[in-house]
């Protein structure tokens, strides 16, 4: 079906065929309440050969020679920053369709090589948008996930939402980017900077069983590969990213080389607010963005919960973004100075809506 329809996408939309493809996938992920688990793990396949083949001048090797934990951003195209996103798919397609940036989707910059986008992390988990859920989860979980409703939903929005992001990467493997944040962690570890976690129910110990049983233990092993081989920290041309803010201090060599150094996952991807080393946002921005006027460079991060459109923390250079209720991204421009009133935005309201629409009712 979908190479007929393609066909009379109109071409103001689409200028490629590649595109509407593309398009009408992540429109139809971006709806469905039946995931395929071959189809998840085609993709993980895919994806995991992509990351681990990233063109090493984005993505340095670490000194075994294995993907880095930095990404170098490309300092000739405008950067988009997409918040924790928790399993909300509508909050992805509302950034991928948004127009207000040259009249075109980001989704379609992004694949003409005119935009990047950077997600910060934690795709999975509905926190207290499903916090009800969580609980009837939980009676699924004490009963061995024999009847799972709903787990079952909670575990099919996260999925789809990851499903997205490997079509993405697998699509645009230059200009994609999704950083480890801390619900990365398929397999609830205590270790690899990583921690066990239980906030509206036990969560962490509630998706590993549910994979192992429903999606099979190969499927959960190379879930966590995929995880582990997500970059913790991106590098623009005047700014720096990363889930959370640095706890301390790290220098690049050690966040390249991050896997002998889950300190430094732990610290880039766990910092609670008021919780990391004095200073150390300063330090880091000075160390990676010499040339630069301290009071022009900005440490973006989501991980914490910001009630307002953003929070503005250490000494003003770290920017926090990341409000359940809203749809915000961040624009960085190539020319002009980041305005943080300006330059976040809320896409939730925007006509990209309508095309995103428009798609799915092709499908
Ligand atoms: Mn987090």
């Amino acid at each position: 079906m979908e190479h007929i329809q393609t066909e009379i996408l109109p071409d103001m939309i689409y200028k490629t065929k590649r595109q509407a493809l593309v398009k009408m996938k992540l429109s139809r992920v971006s709806k469905t309440s039946n995931l395929k688990v071959r189809k998840l793990f085609t993709h993980l396949s895919r994806v995991i050969e992509i990351l681990k083949n990233e063109n090493e001048n984005i993505r340095p090797r670490d000194d075994e020679g294995n993907p880095g934990g930095l990404i170098k951003l490309k300092n000739d195209i405008p950067t988009l920053i997409i918040s924790d996103l928790h399993s909300r798919r509508d909050y992805l397609i509302n950034a991928l369709f948004d127009q207000r940036q040259r009249k075109l989707t980001n989704l379609t910059l992004m694949s003409e090589n005119k935009l990047q986008i950077v997600c910060l992390g934690d795709g999975m988990h509905s926190e207290q948008r499903g916090a009800m859920r969580w609980k009837q989860a939980f009676n699924e979980f004490q009963n061995g996930f024999e009847d799972s409703p709903a787990m079952d939903e909670e575990m099919m929005e996260s999925f789809s939402t990851m499903l997205m992001i490997m079509q993405l990467k697998i699509t645009c493997p230059e200009n994609f980017h999704f950083l480890k944040g801390n619900h990365e962690n398929i397999l609830n570890e205590q270790g690899h900077g990583n921690h066990p976690f239980a906030k509206f129910a036990l969560e962490g110990a509630m998706v590993r069983e549910y994979v192992k049983i429903n999606y099979g233990e190969d499927f959960l092993n190379s879930y966590a590969e995929f995880e582990k081989l997500m970059p913790v920290f991106a590098l623009g041309k005047n700014f720096v990213i990363s889930h959370a803010e640095p706890l301390k201090t790290y220098s690049q060599d050690r966040i390249i080389n991050y896997k002998k150094h889950p300190e430094v996952i732990e610290g880039l991807t766990w910092t609670d607010n008021n919780e990391s080393e004095k200073g150390s946002v300063q330090k880091m921005l000075k160390a990676f963005l010499p040339e630069q006027d301290i009071k022009k460079v900005f440490y973006f991060g989501g991980h914490r919960q910001v009630a307002k459109k953003y929070n503005r923390r250490a000494g003003g250079n770290y920017i926090q973004v990341n409000n359940p209720e809203h749809h915000f991204v961040i624009y960085l421009p190539v020319d002009k100075q980041f305005s943080p009133e300006v330059n976040i935005y809320d896409v939730s309201k925007n006509s990209g809506k309508k095309i995103a629409l428009k798609t799915i009712k092709l499908a």
